[in-house]
């Protein structure tokens, strides 16, 4: 089979020819459909958790399972499932037993420290592979996976009132879900700021009330403006720093700010500011497998319309580097069965 691995350098993204172990027990063997490229796999292949040479990416899997090993009984075969980062916890620590699965220290995630989603096939372990509900579409489900599990549960996190102020740092794959959860879900006023007038186009297109480049006007001004004091909740995909300093200047008080994007960079935290408004910053990690499913449903039902345009598996390389110069609208998600000529019957 195909696969998107990081190069022997562990430095980029090549696509390989490779072939999967036997499956263990409580393991199931899924042919994968669709496999959405998130800007999480571009830090795995650029090293910047730690090199991972050889390593098949992928975290925003969907696809059909095709064999269940011994001691298997919440998957059969025919089911349709995800591959998520929340790959397997442990089910017995602090975190996995008070519904905080994602932080388990022990946690296996897709992509990175087990092979994951961007591959023809996948082994997942059964019992944590989230079913995908009828009548949602596989390559739309693919961005849920981890664009939109992780943006419902950050705007979720900030526990948001119908009517209060959320801005969405970043307007990019995981940026126009978070716009769509806020205001189709949560009924919020939604503030989007990017640095790119075509993602905030997009961010217009599927529901924000303002939009602000940030590159153009000074955002933190704007927004104290426009709501009247701050921000109610700031969630933050952008991949830098200025993005979540300007979260902070711009929050309100009691206002919290959640912080997703992964910049190898250290925010400048004001704790005069966090003291006297009583600021809350809050990492937020994914989502559990519960989250998974409600976000599903949401896109199930209609509310949350992913943007996304499919690719072939050779054009991954191309992917990264779209990824990197910014040039991507909604997500890229490669399908597995496009431009094979394998021989073999997906
Ligand atoms: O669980 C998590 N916390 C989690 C899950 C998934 C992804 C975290 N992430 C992380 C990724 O690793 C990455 O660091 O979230 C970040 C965003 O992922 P993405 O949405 O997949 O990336 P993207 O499509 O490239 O979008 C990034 C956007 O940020 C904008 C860019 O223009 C782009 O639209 N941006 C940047 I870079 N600087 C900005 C700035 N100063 C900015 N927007 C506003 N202000
Ligand atoms: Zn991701």
């Amino acid at each position: 089979m195909k696969a998107v691995v990081v190069n022997k350098e562990g430095t980029g993204v090549e696509v390989v020819e490779t072939s999967l172990r036997p499956l263990k027990v409580g393991e199931a063997l899924v042919d994968v459909e669709y496999c959405g490229v998130c800007h999480t796999d571009l830090h795995v292949a650029h090293g910047d958790f730690g090199k991972k040479p050889g390593r098949i990416l992928g975290h925003e899997g969907i696809g059909i399972v095709r064999e269940v090993a011994e001691g298997v009984t919440s998957l059969k075969v025919g089911d349709r499932v995800s591959i998520a980062w929340f790959f397997e916890g442990c089910g017995r620590c602090e975190y996995c037993v008070t519904g905080n699965e994602t932080l388990c220290r022990s946690v296996i995630n897709a992509g990175y420290t087990a092979d994951g989603g961007m591959a023809q096939e996948c082994i997942v372990t059964a019992d944590y592979a989230v079913k995908v509900p009828e009548g949602l579409d596989p390559a739309q489900a693919s961005s849920i996976t981890c664009a939109g599990v992780t943006t419902y549960k950050a705007i979720k996190v900030g526990k948001p009132q119908p009517g209060q102020w959320v801005v969405i740092w970043g307007a990019g794959g995981l940026g126009n879900l978070a716009v769509q959860y806020a205001k189709k879900v949560f009924n919020t006023n939604v503030v989007a700021v990017d640095i790119n007038d075509d993602k905030l186009a997009l961010a217009k297109e599927v529901g924000a009330d303002y939009v602000i480049n940030g590159k153009k006007e000074d955002p933190v001004k704007k927004i104290l403006e426009l709501s009247n004091g701050g921000a109610h909740i700031s969630v933050v995909t952008a991949v830098s720093k200025v993005a979540f300093n300007q979260a902070i200047d711009s929050a309100r008080a009691a206002g919290k700010v959640v912080a997703v994007g992964l910049p190898s960079e250290t925010m400048d935290v004001s704790i005069v500011k966090t003291v006297l408004d009583g600021i809350e910053i809050i990492g937020s990690l994914v989502g559990t497998r519960e989250d998974l499913k409600e976000a599903f449903e949401f896109g199930a039902q209609g509310l949350v319309v992913p943007v996304v345009q499919t690719r072939t598996i050779e054009e991954a390389p191309a992917i990264f580097e779209e990824m990197e110069q910014g040039k991507i609208q909604g997500r890229m998600v490669i399908d597995m069965k496009a431009g094979c000529s394998c021989g073999h019957k997906h």
